[in-house]
């Protein structure tokens, strides 16, 4: 791309701008908690009672005090003083809603994956996912109570990650946390996608 081609972009994505994020990882890993945590508009949820059909499927064994799950998906938006405009997608956990993946995923500048440091393999497949589309996305390790405290490096390694993949570590409970980890998000896929513009 000629210079001034890059600059036209680069000017219109410093512009105030709609994007959208998503958020992954496995089940009970605070998907919905998070967009709940920071969306100033009501979360959309598709929350239902865990019920007997999903027995056996969830894996409820291991995500205690956790009686509902996220059917669909969530969905929650945040505005920054920027200007900028996010919209937060929470993808379905449960590997049987993994056909909707490809439609959240469409357009979106980047992702988050959720992960619980007691139960790290549960986010391989996002990785894996996010990693194969070439979407840009940081690794956010959730703070559960009783969880073993890795350093990020740790985590890094545990899940084989590129060095340039951002790991932090969060409380999604929290709102300054949850923002922390969306400007982190925002800003590593702009870079992503800015690298990937200079070099077409
Ligand atoms: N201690 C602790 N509990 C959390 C945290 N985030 C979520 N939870 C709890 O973990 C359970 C699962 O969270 P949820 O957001 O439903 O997970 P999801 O399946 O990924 O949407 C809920 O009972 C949450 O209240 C956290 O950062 N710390
Ligand atoms: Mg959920």
């Amino acid at each position: 791309m000629d210079s001034a081609r890059y600059e036209a972009v680069a000017g219109a994505i410093a512009a105030p701008v709609v994007t959208k994020i998503l958020i992954a990882g496995g089940f009970g890993v605070g998907k919905t908690t998070l967009v709940g945590a920071i969306s100033e508009v009501r979360p959309l949820r598709t929350e239902e009672v865990l019920s007997e059909v999903g027995v056996g499927v969830d894996d409820t064994a291991v995500v205690e005090h956790k009686h509902t799950t996220t059917v669909a998906m969530d969905f929650g938006r945040i505005t920054f003083p920027s200007g900028v405009v996010l919209y937060l997608f929470g993808t379905p956990g449960q590997e049987r809603f993994w056909f909707m993946w490809d439609e959240l995923a469409y357009g979106a500048l980047g992702a988050v994956v959720l992960a619980d440091t007691r139960r790290l393999a549960d986010c391989f497949s996002s990785v894996d996912y996010f990693e194969r589309r070439r979407t840009p996305f940081v690794v956010a390790a959730n703070k559960f109570d009783g969880a073993p405290e890795y350093d990020t490096e740790t985590i890094r390694d545990a899940l084989d990650l590129d060095s340039d993949v951002p790991v932090l570590l969060c409380d999604a409970r929290r709102r300054d946390s949850v923002k922390e980890i969306l400007i982190a998000s925002v800003t590593h896929s702009l870079t992503k996608h800015r690298a990937a513009a200079a070099h077409r």
